[in-house]
C-alpha cells in the first residue's frame, strides 16, 4: 500500500520533511540531544564528518568516531517533538521512500539520549550519570499509538492510587529500556533510575514562580511515590516517548541524564557544561565496542 503525501510528507529533494535527511545521511547509530547546540559538542569528538543538516531545531551530524559510523540529532524540548523524530527516523530505514511502501526487512536503529535532568532524591549527587531503566510519562504521546504490548500496568496503577492522580493530568504510562543496551552501558558509578518525563519543566514539575500550581503537593507526590521500593529518580521531558515508540517500533532506547540539579536539596550544578561533556566522551567510548 502506498503512503499518501499528506502522511509521508517529502521535502523537494525526497527527504524527511522535519529532520531534512535523506536515508544515506543517517547512520544506524543515534545519539539523540536536546540541545542543537550539543551536537556539536558531539561531533567535535568525530575523526570525520561527512553530513550536516538543520531544519528548525533538528540539527544532524553524521560522522566517524574510532571507525564508528554514529549520527548525532537534536530533538529539541518535549515528548511532541520525540514523537515527530522517531516517526521520521524510522521512514528513512524502514520505509521506501521513493515507492512510499513499508520495506518487507526491518532495520532496527540504536537510540542514545543525552540529556540533562534534576534528580529527585536527596542521595543522587548533582553532576553524576544515570541511566533511565524505567521512565513514567505524565505526556499523552503513547496513548495514540496501539500501545499496550509496552506499558507497565502494575506500575502504573500503584502511581494512580498512591498519588491520587488529578482526572485533569493525563494519565502516566510506564515503559522500560532496551535490554541489551542497559547491560551494556551499566557499570560502577552509573546510577540506574526511574525517570519521569514531564510535559513541561515548571509547573508540571512542580516548579512554582508566579503561578501557583494546581496541586501543591506535585513534587511531595513525585518524589515519594514507591514501587517495590523502587522511587521516582530524576524528571526530564523526552524519555517516555523515546522508550515507547522505540520499543513498539522494535528499535533500541536508552536514555542517559547528566544530573545537573537536585529538587530535594534545592541545588544547581557549579559546572553542568563539564557534566555533560563527560557524559558525552562516557558515551562515545562506551559505544565503540558495542
Ligand atoms: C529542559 O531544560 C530541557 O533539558 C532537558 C529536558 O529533558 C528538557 O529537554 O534535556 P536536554 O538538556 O536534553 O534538552
Amino acid at each position: 500500500m502506498q503512503l499518501g503525501p499528506s502522511e509521508l510528507i517529502l521535502n523537494e529533494d525526497g527527504s524527511i520533511y522535519h529532520l531534512n535527511l535523506l536515508p544515506e545521511d543517517l547512520a544506524d547509530t543515534i545519539i539523540l540531544v536536546g540541545d542543537p547546540q550539543r551536537v556539536e559538542r558531539v561531533s567535535s569528538h568525530f575523526d570525520s564528518i561527512e553530513v550536516k543538516k538543520t531544519k528548525r531545531e533538528f540539527v544532524t551530524h553524521t560522522g566517524i568516531y574510532k571507525e564508528k559510523r554514529i549520527s548525532v540529532i537534536s530533538t529539541g524540548i518535549g515528548t511532541d517533538n520525540i514523537d515527530i523524530v522517531l516517526n521520521e527516523l524510522d521512514a528513512l530505514v524502514n520505509i521506501d521512500l521513493k515507492k512510499r511502501e513499508i520495506k518487507k526487512g526491518k532495520t532496527t536503529l540504536k537510540l542514545l539520549r543525552i540529556g540533562t535532568s534534576g534528580a529527585l532524591q536527596d542521595e543522587i549527587p548533582v553532576d553524576s550519570f544515570l541511566l533511565s531503566e524505567l521512565a513514567l510519562g505524565f505526556d499523552s504521546v503513547l496513548h495514540y499509538y496501539s500501545s499496550e504490548p509496552v506499558r507497565r500496568r502494575e506500575i502504573e496503577q500503584a502511581f494512580l492510587e498512591q498519588t491520587k492522580w488529578s482526572s485533569d493530568f493525563s494519565t502516566p504510562y510506564v515503559v522500560g529500556c532496551n535490554q541489551d543496551l542497559l547491560e551494556h552501558f551499566s557499570e560502577q558509578g552509573i546510577i540506574l533510575g526511574f525517570t519521569g518525563s514531564n510535559v513541561g519543566f515548571y509547573g508540571p514539575q512542580g516548579r512554582q514562580l508566579r503561578l501557583r500550581s494546581k496541586d501543591s503537593q506535585l513534587h511531595d507526590k513525585l518524589n515519594s511515590f514507591s514501587f517495590n521500593g523502587r522511587k521516582l529518580t530524576n524528571l526530564e521531558m523526552e524519555t517516555s516517548a523515546l522508550y515507547g515508540l522505540s520499543a513498539l517500533m522494535g528499535h533500541q532506547a536508552i536514555s542517559l541524564n547528566a544530573i545537573i540539579a537536585n529538587r530535594a536539596s534545592l541545588t544547581f550544578s557549579e559546572k553542568p557544561r563539564n557534566t555533560v561533556d563527560r557524559l558525552i566522551k562516557w558515551t562515545l567510548d562506551k559505544l565503540v565496542n558495542y
